[in-house]
């Protein structure tokens, strides 16, 4: 009878072990950005996701209805799309460092906003997936929330001190996903 209690419990210890490892694995810190015209007519352009991992976070967008090319693709440092998007600020750039390409140059060599360019087809679609090291949902220095995606006007170059891309034309704000 002892042996089998013990069992019993034994059991339960580790079915309620994997159960909440099952759990963590399934709650992924997510935040998404929903990107919209910084004109006076204001419509949706698409989505970015951004899902946390153990040491960054995984950017993904989907916009549409935008002019094909290049268009510098950022993360600036107010999450406020006002004034064709001016009110967004300068790229989000915690350790004061120069304009660059976080995919290439790292967080230690490039502004932390530095996501590069998102190319849009001859459609007007285009998706962005990189996987940015070092980016947090979560708070510290380098978290993400409460600021701004924009989508410029015109490719970033990676010229200083902003990459030489132009006018604001989508924008919309990091949030957390409830
Ligand atoms: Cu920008
Ligand atoms: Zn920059």
């Amino acid at each position: 009878m002892k042996k089998m209690i013990i069992r019993a419990v034994g059991f339960g210890v580790c079915w309620w072990g994997m159960a909440s490892w099952a759990y963590a694995a399934i709650e992924e810190k997510t935040a998404t950005a929903i990107i919209t015209t910084t004109t006076a007519a204001v419509a949706v352009l698409g989505e970015v996701h951004f899902t946390e991992k153990e040491d960054g976070v995984q950017v993904a967008a989907h916009l549409t209805a935008v002019p094909a090319g290049n268009h510098g693709f950022h993360i600036h440092e107010n999450g406020a799309c006002a004034d064709s998007g001016k009110a967004a600020g300068g790229h989000f750039n915690p350790d004061n460092h120069q304009h660059g390409l976080l995919t290439k140059d790292s967080l230690e060599g490039a502004h932390a906003g530095d996501l590069g360019n998102i190319t849009i087809n001859a459609d007007g679609s285009g998706d962005y997936s990189e996987f940015i090291k070092g980016l947090s949902l979560s708070g510290g220095k380098y978290n993400i929330v409460g600021k701004a995606v924009i989508v410029h006007e015109k490719p970033d170059d990676f010229g200083q001190p902003t990459g030489n891309a132009g006018g604001r034309i989508g924008c919309g704000i990091i949030e957390i996903n409830k």
